[in-house]
């Protein structure tokens, strides 16, 4: 057999209910008053700990730990990381042993920001989690070897996890596998999203959209829009570019991709809002009764928002909103709505 060209190729270990739901955001298309909105819900993709964007790269990461026989998965990310809430849940799923860095990412002045929420669920899920004083930033970690080394001391098997899952082989996989659903589920649906928003931080999420739509050698355009939530999105995007060709070559696609991601929704800083990520958040509760976190989603939401009301995406558009989870987290966040 030569060498994989298709997702199919690639083992996958079935973590998700199924095709996350697709659904119309009507109230909030009529307040905005401009392209039809919908929402693809990853926030309610999976059964194990709330699920998110990070369950669905996960299903390729885990098969291939367990195909090289290893017993812990090892990662990293901030303090309210969903992502290391993820990897704990489904380590636990998984019958694998989980150790986590979560670093200082956000200085947040919650008394409980370091105990509730995501934190919370990894230490129920039975992850040994381990505080460390660093600040934000998506590249690799000395804390992160540091922990690595120490599992093959003790003579276990780590599978290291990067950042979101992101800068790894097979890190795009699981959102490839994402634009394949969209395209199955605009048939069944008789719509077609001309325009897609989703929140980029560690990358792979939008790198892995890029190449999976690239893959299926579409007809009509689409555009895959980031809008930035790192604050830092020089990195981002290099980061987006390399995965998302990485992923395109796994997939046998050499032709050129592109990048967008906009740096005007991420509120000068990580893991803080201003008040326009506030707002959104609030809309979108308010018209639709969907939650969106400070961090990732309320960040996308408060560009969807904007760019819809000021008809820079046309009026006659259709837009899906990738919600990416999060929820979790805004038990962090309770002095905002105190
Ligand atoms: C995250 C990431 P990418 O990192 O794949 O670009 O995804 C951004 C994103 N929405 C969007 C939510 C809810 C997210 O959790 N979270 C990270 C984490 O540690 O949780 C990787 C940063």
């Amino acid at each position: 057999m030569g060498a994989p060209t298709s997702l199919d190729d690639f083992e996958r270990y079935p973590l998700l209910f199924g095709p996350s739901p697709v659904h119309r955001l009507d109230r909030l298309t009529a307040h905005l008053g401009g392209a039809a909105v919908w929402a693809k819900r990853e926030d309610c993709n999976s059964g194990i700990a709330f699920g998110g964007n990070k369950t669905r790269k996960l299903e390729y990461l885990v098969a291939d730990a367990i195909a090289q026989g290893c017993d812990t998965l090892v990662s990293i990310g901030g303090v309210q990381s969903n992502h290391t809430r993820q990897v704990a849940a489904v380590a636990a799923r998984a019958g694998l042993k989980c150790v986590l860095v979560q670093e200082s990412w956000v200085d947040w002045p919650d008394a409980v920001y370091d105990k509730v929420g995501n934190i919370l669920i990894s230490r129920l899920a039975g992850a040994e989690v381990r505080l460390v004083k660093a600040g934000f930033g998506i590249g690799f970690k000395e804390s992160w070897e540091q922990a690595l080394d120490e599992i093959r001391e003790r003579g276990g098997k780590p599978y290291a996890i990067p950042a979101g899952a992101s800068d790894h082989r097979l890190g795009g996989l699981g959102f490839a596998r994402w634009a394949a659903e969209v395209a199955v589920q605009e048939r069944e649906l008789g719509v077609h999203f001309d325009t897609i928003i989703v929140c980029s931080v560690t990358g792979s999420t939008q790198a892995g959209m890029i190449a999976g739509f690239a893959a299926l050698e579409e007809d009509r355009p689409r555009r895959i829009l980031g809008i930035d939530g790192s604050a830092k999105p020089t990195e981002t995007r290099d980061q987006i570019a390399r995965i998302a060709r990485n992923t395109a070559s796994l997939l046998g696609v050499e032709r050129e991709l592109d990048v967008e991601l906009d740096e005007r929704y991420h509120a000068g800083i990580y893991g803080i809002p201003d008040e326009q990520t506030l707002d959104a958040m609030k809309l979108a509760a308010r018209t639709e009764g969907m939650v969106t976190d400070p961090v990732y989603e309320g960040k996308s939401m408060a560009g969807l928002i904007d760019l819809v009301s000021r008809k820079e995406i046309p009026a006659g558009s259709t837009v899906l909103y990738a919600h990416l989870g999060g929820q979790p987290a805004l038990n962090g966040y309770s002095a905002l709505f105190s």
